[in-house]
């Protein structure tokens, strides 16, 4: 039976460019297998067969723009199939209900901030083997020369800089798995670059396989997207940038007394004010006295460049995982300002609400696990910038004043940076004036 495929629902995106064909007249492909790739200026999707069958023909060349009801090929399917097939706008089941085609977010600015758009196929040590069917015979990989990667893992492999066509694909059909790329990448890191040229070289070893069920009973929960999202973008900046995390603990006694003075004037205004308001907005100061915080290395990782700008990230806890909205502009406004933003922008993010472009454009962030314990923790550096402040619970600790013991309440604060960049000295120095300026938050007017 032949069966049209169109183009579904863009939402927004028009006269979408089609920057690859990936299937081919007589190829044979499985429900969800793409066809064509698009690339707006903001995103790069797959266009992918709502159904199982052999492509008969394509309609739209490389270069082409299209519309939402384009159509792009017929494909043929049998009977069995035709019944089963589902509409093509229900093709996608991780998608936003909004878009079918499954577009891909640029590059992320966040750990984990969740980029609108469905993930790759989960990595996976074993992912298993894709069963032939008689209506769906798995396709080997007709085109030898292309590696055979969907547009999240080629947009991924392009970040790292790695070269597809030397990564070995071990998802369904061969196709290459971002789990494949960062294997291949912390390979070519072990051995010096010596995978890369062929040579023999040691890969980090995959995590070990278990049969839980063995040893008791198990429940299997599928990871959110958010979470399988933000854990690709935690191991990438985990591995690629050499973290060191600097200590410090700021003195903020008065600093606290003077919040609590404003937290009536800032109920009845409508918000609250917490001591991360004011955290942002002295690391907002530091980051101005210290532009090479306020920095990112570029694509060539020659050029340090340094923004004149200065957005401040703040990591938020959501039930569906991390997300890392971001406050513009944050050294232009009051810690009052800064505290209502917060307080309207983690709700939202907490009800999923926020938009892809709240979460991009970060220069720093600020991880507070204040409000929960504990006395530090080694925060991810959130890649492309090249420091995040992470700060856990003040607790009032006897400082020596000179003459005696003092009640003071003090605040820890764990500054990861990218030692690429920073040096430990800038680090220690950037940390202190943390510290002054928590400890003395009328500088901020000097
Ligand atoms: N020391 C002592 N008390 C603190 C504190 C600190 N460093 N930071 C916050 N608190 C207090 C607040 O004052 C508030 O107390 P009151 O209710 O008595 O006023 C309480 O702790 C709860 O604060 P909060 O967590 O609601 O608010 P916040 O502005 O500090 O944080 C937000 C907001 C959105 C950052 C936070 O809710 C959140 O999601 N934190 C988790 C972030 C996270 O998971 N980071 C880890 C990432 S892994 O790299």
């Amino acid at each position: 039976m032949k069966r049209a495929v169109h183009i579904p629902d863009l939402g927004d995106f028009h006269d979408v460019e089609v920057i690859e064909i990936v299937a081919k007249p007589g190829d044979i492909l499985a429900a969800e297998a793409p066809i064509i790739t698009l690339e707006s200026d903001k995103a790069a999707m797959d266009v992918p067969a709502p159904f199982a069958g052999k492509v008969l023909a394509i309609h739209i060349k490389a270069g082409d723009k299209v519309n939402q009801g384009d159509l792009v090929a017929d494909l043929e399917t049998d009977a069995a199939d035709a019944n089963a097939a589902q509409p093509e706008t229900a093709a996608q089941p991780e998608k936003p209900p909004a878009k079918p085609a499954q577009p891909e977010s640029p590059p992320p600015t966040s750990p984990s901030a969740p980029p609108a758009q469905p993930p790759q196929p989960a990595p996976s040590a074993s992912p298993p083997p894709t069963p032939p069917t008689p209506s769906a015979p798995p396709a080997p990989n007709s085109d030898a020369e292309k590696p055979h990667a969907g547009p999240g893992v080629r947009r991924f492999a392009r970040e790292l800089g790695a070269d597809l066509s030397r990564v070995s694909g071990s998802g369904p059909k061969g196709r290459i798995l971002k789990s494949d790329v960062e294997s291949h990448v912390k390979s070519v890191m072990t051995s010096g670059g010596a995978a890369a040229s062929g040579a023999a070289g040691f890969a980090l070893p995959r995590p070990p396989v278990a049969d839980f069920a063995q040893f008791g009973e198990v429940e299997v929960k599928p990871l959110s997207r958010i979470r399988k999202l933000s854990g690709a973008n935690l191991s990438r900046n985990w591995l690629l940038a050499p973290h060191v995390t600097q200590h410090e603990e700021a003195d903020v006694t008065e600093m606290e007394a003077f919040r609590k003075s404003l937290a009536e004037e800032a109920k009845k205004a409508g918000h609250k004010i917490t001591p991360l308001a004011f955290l942002v907005r002295v690391a907002a100061a530091a980051l101005r006295e210290f532009p090479e915080f306020n920095a990112s290395l570029d694509s060539s990782g020659e050029n340090l460049v340094l923004k004149k700008y200065c957005n401040i990230g703040v990591a938020v806890d959501t039930p569906q995982g991390l997300v890392v909205p971001v406050l513009r502009d944050a050294d232009r406004k009051g810690a009052a300002a800064i505290a209502r933003e917060l307080g309207e922008v983690s709700a939202r993010a907490r009800e999923g609400k926020l938009k892809r472009e709240e979460m991009q454009g970060g220069c720093f962030t600020i991880s507070s696990l204040g409000g929960v314990g504990g006395t530090a923790f080694t925060p991810i550096i959130n890649l492309p910038e090249v420091a995040i402040l992470g700060v856990s619970r003040a607790e009032i600790k006897p400082r020596w004043t000179g003459g005696e013991f003092a009640p003071r309440l003090m605040m820890p604060l764990s500054l990861s940076y990218d030692h690429r960049v920073i040096d430990g000295a800038q680090a220690a120095r950037f940390a202190a004036r943390l510290r002054v300026l928590l400890s003395d938050i009328r500088r901020l007017a000097l």
